[in-house]
């Protein structure tokens, strides 16, 4: 069963099937869930070689960079010789924080990414990008998912934000807000910075995952960053196919987890009632974070 509608992750909106381009995951004997095998011993030594470079490039620069915990967190990964078993990863996450790492063949619908979320499975696309594709990929592959969301989920506070997150998620598909919780999930989740006494560090998966943008997100004086403020992420725009103009900066995953705990409805009725506000613009008196 192909994922006939659009599914807008933040990146290039992808259509599979009817779509413009064939679907680079065998969408086709996924389960009813989205999720499927992840058929590891179908990997070729030159995709654990890609997997292996992607690795350390990431890894050799994290240093810095990227927020603790995620340095901490990101052995657990296992040898950077070879692309993870999601089975065996699962075993390890699940004792820290109750979630599993499932296989799915790429973006899938939010209902279903949501669905999957709020039971603490996360979706890990199954396929490698190609050599060519090393400095940039429109789509997240296996190294995006892996190495920059799963190490966040062995910390305990995110790892409870992102199953709220799901949960969330499940509630805005019925008050038709996706797309407002949609900013949350990229401006958090995927390019969020956090402030630490040393300086503003990494935690988004997107940016971890970037061998330019992490270091341009914590360092550049080019991009804005915001004090994170719930209301003000839902009204911003975000670029797709791009680094960031906006980067919004939390406290702490505990100071993430508060802010999105109560019910998100008079949140979205507000932000609905104000205009949309353009990536990169600064509102008046804005106060912004400064570079590293
Ligand atoms: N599907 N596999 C996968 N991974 C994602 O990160 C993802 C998705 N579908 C929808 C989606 N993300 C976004 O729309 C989120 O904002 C919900
Ligand atoms: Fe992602």
């Amino acid at each position: 069963m192909l994922a006939e509608k659009a599914v807008n992750q933040g990146v290039a909106p992808v259509t599979y099937g009817q779509g413009d381009r064939p679907p680079r995951g065998d969408y086709a004997s996924a389960r009813a869930d989205y999720t499927c095998d992840q058929n590891w011993s179908a990997y070729t030594p030159e995709e654990h070689a890609l997997y292996r470079r992607l690795y350390e490039r990431q890894a050799a620069q994290m240093r810095g960079l990227a927020c603790d915990e995620f340095i901490s967190a990101v052995q657990h990964l296992g040898t950077p010789e070879r692309i993870p078993r999601f089975d065996e990863l699962s075993q390890t996450l699940y004792k820290r924080t109750g979630w599993e790492v499932v296989a799915v063949p790429g973006l899938i619908p939010e209902e279903a990414f949501f669905a999957l979320l709020a039971a603490r499975r996360f979706p890990v696309t199954g396929w490698l990008r190609k050599p060519e594709e090393f400095d940039y990929i429109v789509e997240p592959d296996v190294f995006h998912d892996l190495f920059g969301h799963v190490p966040l989920l062995f910390d305990p506070v995110f790892a409870d934000y992102m199953q709220a997150y799901g949960a969330g998620g499940l509630k805005a598909s019925r008050l038709d807000a996706c797309e407002l919780l949609a900013r949350l999930y990229w401006y958090t989740v995927e390019f969020g910075l956090i402030r630490t006494p040393q300086g503003v560090r990494a935690y988004g998966a997107g940016i971890l995952s970037s061998a330019g943008e992490l270091r341009y997100s914590v360092q550049s004086p080019e991009p804005s960053r915001v004090g994170f403020d719930l209301q003000r992420i839902m009204r911003t725009r975000y670029k797709i196919d791009s680094y960031q103009a906006t980067y919004f900066v939390i406290d702490s995953f505990q100071q993430l987890f508060d802010a999105t705990a109560p019910d998100f409805t008079p949140i979205y009725r507000a932000v609905r009632e104000l205009p949309e506000i353009e990536a990169g613009a600064v509102l008046p008196g804005e106060s912004l974070i400064a570079a590293e």
